[in-house]
């Protein structure tokens, strides 16, 4: 399963590597999703997401807390980083959260007449690689069209409040790094598609069920 998806980043001006991350990794049940935002930028930067990254990927079928854990584990030698996961699953079309530092997530309803269309996920204060908060991770229920964006603060916190319900998940990254760069940090956004991790196929199955 290769579920469409889209980011788009730059590095801070006068780098040649970002330090912000990002990892798409299905596995057998499920897909993980996260972001990653090294502290400070340039080479050391990346050096450190890219340990974050790689723990994710090898690791993306555990729950997130288990996750966290682990990059925390391997990052005391880093500069640390803010890291927020997601971790779908396609049997109870949930996505379980966990954000720890400052990369935002929003949840965007495909329905316009949800209560809270535009949804900003909670993430706790804390470094990955230093010091971790309490982990707990939060279950929210998701459906088909639904989308998840995430950004790393290199981007304008105010992108929440345009996010249209449909769009190609490329041109949406594309766009919201264009019009909300702040230029003073590495930037990157990742638009997901839930329906990439919870099917029509799944619904169906789930609904006979
Ligand atoms: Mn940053």
């Amino acid at each position: 399963m290769a579920p469409e998806w889209g980011v788009a980043s730059v590095p801070l001006a006068g780098e040649s590597e970002s330090g912000d991350g990002f990892v798409v990794k299905a596995f057998d049940k499920g897909v993980l999703v996260a972001v990653i935002d090294a502290l400070g930028h340039g080479p050391d930067a990346a050096r450190a997401a890219r340990v974050a990254a790689a723990a994710l990927e090898q690791y993306a079928h555990e729950k997130p807390e288990v996750l966290v854990r682990r990059c925390d584990d391997l990052m005391h030698e880093t500069r640390g980083a803010a890291i927020s996961v997601a971790s779908f699953d396609m049997q109870s079309r949930t996505m379980t959260w966990l954000g720890v530092g400052n990369v935002t997530g929003a949840l965007v309803r495909a329905d316009l007449t949800a209560e809270q269309r535009v949804k900003r996920l909670m993430v706790r204060g804390g470094v990955v690689g230093f010091h971790l908060p309490e982990l707990r991770a939060s279950v929210v229920p998701v459906l088909p069209g639904d989308t998840l964006v995430l950004a790393t603060d290199g981007v304008g916190i105010d992108f929440t409040n345009s996010l249209p319900a449909i769009a190609r998940p490329q041109p949406l990254a594309e766009q919201i790094l264009q019009r909300y760069a702040t230029h003073d940090d590495d930037a990157l956004v990742l638009v997901f598609p839930c329906s990439g991790a919870v099917t029509e196929t799944a619904c169906s199955e789930q609904r006979r069920a």
